[in-house]
């Protein structure tokens, strides 16, 4: 705008000077004259011009010097040439002559250049110089690409190619973006619109000349808004958050202003939360601006994490809570994230898990503090505690007595119910059926046994009512009216059952005990004799006592009867009974009344009556078993029995032998003794004279030949001994000792028999003898004696009916035989070798049976 104005007023000034100048006439007195054909010239810097210009020197004058000067001619002083300025040389040219022209050509002008130029010339008259007045002003201008103010995006924007003054020549613009040329080729660019981003160089030329590149500050309002946080992440309670808000805008944002849902909660390019609470969670938005307008960010989610707080327990239903409902806790709290967990305590114990907590048919034992304990990542709370109070009707009722056990008449007596109930409860009392009081307890002043009885207590709320257990009052009082019956009444016979009863009040129960004479018989309420006895009769009292005192009845007279018993027999004189004497029996027995008939029975049959029985010269037939039977009108009774042992000494002794008949040696034999006596007796045996055992039997085992002989027992108790018969024992054996001697002597001379006697030992004795000569097989003779004919060896065998055995054999010797006896080897040999050949054969044809040859061969050769 300044520039602007300078430059038209430059103009105005310029245009008035320009018509002063060319007002005609206005040429110099005297005939001088200088005429500039321009006044002011206006030109690009760098560009080259010519300054047109006429004068005229007064006609009897030569102009002796004509030149440009920037300065004013003053008295004495000559102004310099411009052209011999070094600035200027070179760029300057006259191109005048030296009467008319005086026109100047510049080059490559330079802002510098600029200033007035005046001509002047000098003639060969004194005083001669004159210079022009006015002289050209050059005005030196640039190029400038004129740019609004304020260029706001999407105005339509025009760029005008400016200078300072306005050229002398009327030239043609180019416009450039970024060094390219544009098609408009006036001083100004429109452009239509401009966008924000708009970055682009702008420049404008003429005649080569460049105007400075410009750029449009293009302004506009916030865009790319963006909100970012820190720490990203998860944002825990308590923790500092630092929102910030960036955005593009020109000028740059001025105000940021933060939301929160719509509410304006800070100002500021960032939002800092500072111990940020759960409460700060949200939707927040940026809103960023300046003069060119506003824009709000997209909204960024704040979720502050946070332990559960707030936690209550609810309950429902609310109200009153009656036992066997159904109740049910519910946890509430505020986390972040939700609750992950919820744990239920009773007291400190853990009693459920979940959100609610269920207790169906609720009962007394849940009546307490409950609190929900809620927990996520985060923490946990616990709750304030719930008490439970759960109403139920009375229960657990229960009656107490104090004192507590004996109650004794006159005694003061308190009775106490208690109960368990919610709310508390009112009790009442009851006897039997009837209502006797009020109140917790319950006391007897004095009691009386007319107290005994059954007591309840009631015990009931608004929920219910309840009854104890009766609880039993009985009153202790000693015994009294004590009295004794008996059953079955009338006679007592001996052997029946009887019961004697007592009876009597006392409580505690009595006790009774029974009393025959002074002496304790029995105890209880009934004393039973079973099967009574004599021995029962007397006089009997009951006693009846309790720990409070006791009692006793009257007596009561018993009388029992009985037929006879202890029935014994009794033998006169005693001890021993021996053959001939005399004795007497007597029966005695007890009975009620006295015995009247006694009888006496030996074995089954009645031998006599009366109380005594006699018997004279007794003899061993009256040994036996006696019994007396006794008898009254209740019964009748037999003794044990009585054995009479008459006593005598052995007779009819006798011996027998086993086995019966021949006796063989080795077998064995007993003998026995038989004889009578009383009592029994000893045996002793005795053989030939001397005594070889005792006892009924004797055994010889494995009999012998020496225990022939005669045999007698002898049999003898206390009252006398008796020998038996004589038995003779006969043992049979087979030969032995088998024996042969020779007579005269073995060795004899040829043509003498030698005399051989057989003996030996045997029963019965021998009957047979039998001789054999060794190597024959038949006997060469027999008989008791033998006469060996030749030499040989000779044995005998003796036999009897029981067995046989040989003798040893006894060599005889017949002198002068030699050539018999060497016939006699000989044929011995001969005999022996035939027969070894003989069972060779026998032999090798068994095992050529059975394949094998060689062998044999060897053993037969
Ligand atoms: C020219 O010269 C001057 C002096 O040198 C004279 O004064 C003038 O009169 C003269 N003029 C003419 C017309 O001659
Ligand atoms: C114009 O002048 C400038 C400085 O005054 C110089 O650098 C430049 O070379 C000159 N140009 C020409 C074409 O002479
Ligand atoms: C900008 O120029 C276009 C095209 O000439 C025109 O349609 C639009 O209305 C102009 N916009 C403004 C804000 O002048
Ligand atoms: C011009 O150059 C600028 C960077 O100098 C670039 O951002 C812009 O996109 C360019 N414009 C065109 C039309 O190439
Ligand atoms: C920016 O905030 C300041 C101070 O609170 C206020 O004066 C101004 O108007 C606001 N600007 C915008 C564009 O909201
Ligand atoms: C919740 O209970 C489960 C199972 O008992 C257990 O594994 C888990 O650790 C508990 N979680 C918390 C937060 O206590
Ligand atoms: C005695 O008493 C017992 C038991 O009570 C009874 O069995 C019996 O018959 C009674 N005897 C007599 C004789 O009354
Ligand atoms: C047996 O009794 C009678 C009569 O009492 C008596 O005379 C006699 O002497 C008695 N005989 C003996 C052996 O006691
Ligand atoms: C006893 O003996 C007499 C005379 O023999 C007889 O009459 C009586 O009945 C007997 N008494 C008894 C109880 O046997
Ligand atoms: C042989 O001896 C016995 C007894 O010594 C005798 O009895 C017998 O007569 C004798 N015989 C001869 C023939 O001498
Ligand atoms: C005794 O010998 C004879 C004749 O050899 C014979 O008949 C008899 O039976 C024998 N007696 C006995 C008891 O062997």
């Amino acid at each position: 705008m300044k520039v602007a104005l300078l430059i038209s007023l430059r103009m105005s000034l310029t245009v008035f000077l320009l018509f002063l100048l060319l007002i005609p006439g206005v040429v110099a007195q005297d005939g001088w004259a200088v005429n500039y054909n321009s006044k002011s010239v206006c030109t690009l810097k760098g560009s080259a011009l010519s300054m047109e210009c006429t004068y005229t020197p007064p006609s009897n004058h030569s102009v002796q010097k004509a030149f440009w000067t920037k300065e004013l001619v003053t008295s004495g002083s000559e102004p310099p040439d411009l052209s011999d300025d070094p600035e200027y040389r070179g760029r300057v040219q006259y191109l005048g002559d030296e009467h008319r022209d005086c026109s100047l050509r510049f080059k490559n002008v330079t802002e510098t250049d600029q200033s007035k130029y005046y001509f002047i010339f000098i003639t060969n008259q004194p005083g001669g110089k004159y210079q022009g007045a006015g002289g050209v002003d050059l005005s030196v201008t640039d190029l400038q690409v004129e740019v609004p103010e304020r260029v706001i995006a999407g105005d339509n924007v025009t760029l005008t190619c400016k200078t300072t003054c306005s050229l002398t020549v009327r030239p043609t613009f180019t416009w450039y973006r970024n060094g390219s040329s544009l098609s408009s080729s006036t001083d100004q660019l429109h452009l239509q619109p401009v966008s924000s981003d708009n970055k682009d160089r702008y420049h404008c030329a003429v005649l080569g000349q460049n105007s400075p590149e410009v750029t449009l500050n293009v302004r506009y309002g916030p865009k790319n808004i963006s909100v970012s946080i820190s720490p990203s992440g998860k944002i825990v309670e308590g923790s500092s958050v630092t929102l910030t808000c960036s955005s593009d805008a020109n000028p740059p944002v001025q105000n940021y202003t933060w939301l929160k849902g719509t509410s304006l909660v800070a100002e500021g390019e960032t939002y800092t939360m500072k111990n940020i609470s759960s409460v700060d969670s949200g939707e927040y938005k940026c809103r960023s601006s300046n003069e060119h307008g506003q824009k709000l960010s997209e909204a960024l989610t704040l979720n502050v994490l946070h332990p559960p707080k707030n936690v209550s327990v609810s309950i429902s239903p609310s109200g009153e809570i009656v036992e066997g409902r159904s109740v049910t806790l519910t946890c509430s709290s505020v986390a972040n994230p939700p609750v992950q967990n919820y744990t239920w305590f009773k007291g400190t114990s853990s009693v459920g898990k979940g959100e609610t907590y269920t207790m169906k048919e609720i009962s007394s034992v849940d009546s307490g503090q409950y609190k929900c304990r809620s927990s996520n990542e985060h923490g946990e709370k616990l709750s304030e505690a719930l008490t439970l109070n759960v109403l139920y009707p009375p229960k657990n009722i229960s009656v107490s007595i104090n004192p507590s056990g004996e109650i004794v008449e006159g005694r003061s007596v308190t009775l106490t119910c208690s109960s368990d109930a919610n709310p508390p409860v009112e009790y009442n009392w009851i006897k039997g059926t009837s209502s006797v009081g009020k109140g917790e307890t319950y006391t007897m002043k004095n009691i009386s046994s007319v107290d005994s009885g059954e007591y309840k207590c009631r015990s009931s709320n608004e929920h219910g009512e309840k009854f104890s257990e009766a609880l039993t009052v009985n009153v202790l009082y000693p015994p009294k009216s004590v009295s004794v019956s008996i059953s079955p009444s009338g006679e007592i016979v001996e052997g029946s059952s009887v019961n004697l009863t007592c009876s009597s009040d006392g409580n505690p129960p009595v006790e009774y005990n029974w009393f025959k004479g002074t002496s304790i018989v029995g105890k209880g309420e009934t004393y039973t004799m079973k099967n009574i006895s004599s021995v029962d009769s007397g006089q009997y009292k009951c006693r009846s006592s309790n720990e409070h005192g006791e009692k006793l009845s009257e007596a009561l007279n018993l009388n029992v009867l009985y037929p006879p018993k202890n029935i014994s027999v009794s033998i006169s004189p005693s001890g021993e009974i021996m053959e001939g004497s005399s004795l007497n029996l007597t029966c005695s027995s007890d009975a009620n009344p006295p015995v009247q008939n006694y009888t006496w029975f030996k074995g089954a049959s009645l031998v006599a009556e009366g109380e005594t029985y006699t018997m004279k010269n007794i003899s061993s037939v009256d040994s036996g078993q006696y019994k007396c039977r006794s008898s009254n009108e209740h019964g009748e009774k037999v003794s044990e029995a009585l054995t009479l042992n008459v006593l005598y000494p052995p007779k009819n002794i006798s011996v027998s032998v086993s086995p019966y008949g021949e006796i063989m040696e080795g077998r064995s034999v007993t003998l026995t003794c038989s004889s009578d006596a009383n009592p029994p007796v000893e045996y002793n045996w005795i053989k030939g004279t001397s005594s070889v055992g005792k006892g009924e039997t004797y055994t010889m085992k494995n009999i012998s030949s020496v225990d022939r002989g005669e045999y007698n027992c002898r049999s003898s108790n206390k009252h006398g001994e008796k020998l038996s018969e004589a038995l003779t024992l006969n043992v049979l054996y087979p030969p032995k000792s088998v024996s042969v001697s020779i007579s005269p002597s073995s060795e004899t001379a040829e043509g003498s028999s030698v005399n051989l006697t057989c003996s030996s030992d045997a029963n019965p004795p021998l009957q047979n003898y039998t001789w054999f000569k060794e190597g024959g097989s038949s006997p060469v003779g027999s008989g008791h004696s033998y006469m060996a004919p030749q030499s040989g060896i000779y044995y005998c065998e003796a036999q009897n009916e029981h067995g046989s055995q040989k003798s040893a054999a006894v060599t005889v010797t017949v002198k002068g035989g030699t050539g018999v006896l060497i016939k006699v080897i000989c044929i011995v040999v001969g005999v022996v070798a035939l027969w070894v050949a003989l069972l060779c054969i026998v032999f090798c044809v068994r095992r050529n049976r059975q394949g094998s040859t060689a062998t044999c061969k060897t053993q037969a050769s």
